[in-house]
């Protein structure tokens, strides 16, 4: 090998290393964002990629993603992080933020969304995606869900949302609307045009519309059939911005409706299109994972290759169904930090991988000398208001997440520990008392006692591990030495469609109570870890 051949060799291969020394892979893995991470929404701004989920009651909410190719994704703030922004309290898990759509338009960032239970529609801007966002702009005269934003060439915006029909023709159609939003006054102005109800005379729940112009010609992307089982993309085609649209005949472009209750990845939909600054076109949309027909992870966010054929969106040519490996978009392959799999609470501020459930409406926690000090108060997390709970989003189907813990009562109503958590109905807890280790399960709203345990020390390990659908618990005074408290325990208790369990997704983490009472006590917690196993 000559010198000017191995010269090329190293410069090659330094292109093909990133700085975090791993080699840039030909193919990507789906769901690009496991877990809970319903309804994406994308854009991009030159060469950098920004995506949004729902998040329901979940507090901050609305998380913005960034990405530079499409695959690698790092969390970089949430559109709703101001307890004053809004208020979820007394809002069951299934409702709050739904779908946003985020867009870039003259140098601002927008993202607009539902927020539904409080307030209806609303959006929120900024000039950096990573925060501060606007408070709300409220639109009250915005009817229905998932609103929309496009700008088109006469340099109006023109907001897409969902609504219902009164005179329904068939049960659960729903129209997608137009009309165009004045950022000057801030409200809907002129006719509001309906565009369609969907592509089949008994389309059920039109809803996520997004509307592009592309080579001239109006595209509108919208989901019919609902977010479960039925769930398709369709696309209807018009050369004008109101209307008419006509339906496309390849509808649904985007379905695994037709592919059996036993595929793994059920109910995809709600997706958006990118078009990269090399010409490609991807889309984001979201689908379900399922073991035996049961969804655990809830929603989660996947990508699809896009080609034009004429108007026509073909997803991943020659599949037409999502897939779980495939060609990575031609892009710089740029990986990010990953979440380290043990937090040690180091710093002033939690990383942004951690929720609480509610707009808390006091401080519940502070962080110092590597500690996390939750605070007892009397809100329980079976109620409809904030608690001192903290979590984060489960994203595999077989995990293990563990904490050490410092905490000592005299009170019998004191309570901390370690919680799966998916609505104030729907969850376990394994909590340390004044005496005791108790482990807990609310399904369904009604509370079991599965195992006590006397415990005395302080200090305490807990760790959950689930596998699949099974989850067992376990805890101890070393983490080589844990012990199980009570037996398997199925994760149904956590599912989609298992009493007040739609839409939001689940959370593992940690949780002190004083059950109704007030406390001056604390919870301890000195590092939590969460790992795929
Ligand atoms: C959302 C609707 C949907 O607003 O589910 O899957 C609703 N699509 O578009 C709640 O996420």
């Amino acid at each position: 090998m000559s010198f000017k051949t191995i010269k090329i060799t190293i410069i090659g291969l330094l292109f093909c290393l990133n700085f975090y020394g791993q080699s840039a892979p030909e193919n990507f893995d789906n769901p690009i964002l496991p877990g809970y991470h319903p309804d994406p929404s994308i854009c991009r701004v030159g060469d950098d990629y920004y995506l949004v989920n729902s998040t329901f009651i979940w507090f901050p909410g609305i998380p913005v993603y960034h990405s530079k190719d499409l695959v690698n994704w790092e969390l970089i703030g949430h559109a709703i992080n101001r307890p004053e922004q809004m208020d979820f309290t007394g809002l069951p898990d299934k409702l709050g933020v739904f779908a946003p759509t985020i867009r870039f338009h003259d140098g601002l960032f927008y993202i607009i969304n539902t927020c539904v239970g409080c307030g209806m529609n609303f959006y929120v801007t900024a000039t950096n995606p990573a925060g501060p966002w606007s408070d709300p702009n409220w639109l009250p005269e915005a009817p229905g869900i998932d609103p929309s934003l496009m700008w088109d060439d006469d340099g109006k915006c023109y907001y897409t949302g969902m609504t219902g029909v009164e005179d329904k023709q068939w049960p659960d159609q729903s129209v997608i609307f137009n009309q165009e939003l004045d950022l000057n006054q801030k409200k809907l102005v002129g006719e509001r045009h309906e565009l369609t109800f969907g592509h089949a005379n008994n389309a059920s729940y039109s809803e996520g519309p997004h509307l592009y112009h592309i080579n001239g010609k109006y595209l509108l992307m919208l989901s019919e059939g609902g977010t479960g089982l039925f769930h398709a993309l369709t696309v209807h085609h018009s050369d004008s911005i109101n209307g008419p649209y006509i339906a496309d005949y390849i509808n649904p472009v985007l379905t695994h409706r037709n592919l059996g209750l036993d595929y793994p990845l059920h109910a995809i939909g709600h997706g958006d299109l990118v078009q990269t600054q090399h010409g490609e076109w991807w889309s984001v949309m979201l689908g379900k994972r399922n073991i035996d027909r049961i969804i655990t992870l809830s929603r989660e966010t996947f990508l699809a290759k896009v080609e034009f054929e004429g108007q026509t969106p073909i997803f991943n040519p020659g599949y037409g169904k999502v897939l779980m490996e495939q060609k990575r978009p031609d892009l710089p392959w740029i990986p990010v930090k990953k979440n380290p799999i043990k937090d040690q609470f180091e710093g002033d501020s939690l990383a942004l991988k951690w929720y609480t459930i509610r707009t808390p409406k006091e401080s519940f926690y502070t962080l110092k000398d590597g500690l996390l000090k939750l605070k007892l108060r009397k809100e329980v997390m079976d109620s409809l208001v904030n608690s001192s709970i903290l979590v984060q989003r489960i994203e595999h189907h077989k995990f293990e997440a563990a904490t050490k813990m410092s905490f000592k009562t005299s009170k019998a109503n004191e309570q901390a520990g370690i919680t799966i958590y998916r609505t104030n109905e729907n969850h376990y807890t394994l909590l340390k008392d004044k005496t005791s280790l108790v482990l807990l399960k609310t399904f369904m709203g009604e509370k079991t006692e599965i195992a006590r345990i006397p415990y005395k020390s302080k200090e305490v390990y807990l760790k959950v591990k689930a596998n699949d659908l099974e989850v067992q618990f376990s805890y101890g005074t070393a983490m080589e030495s844990l012990q199980p408290i009570g037996e398997k325990q199925s994760l149904i208790v956590i599912a989609d469609g298992q009493g007040n369990a739609m839409f939001n997704g689940p959370g593992v983490g940690v949780y002190a109570t004083s059950n109704g009472k007030k406390s001056k006590n604390n919870a301890v917690f000195d590092w939590f870890t969460y790992s795929e196993k």
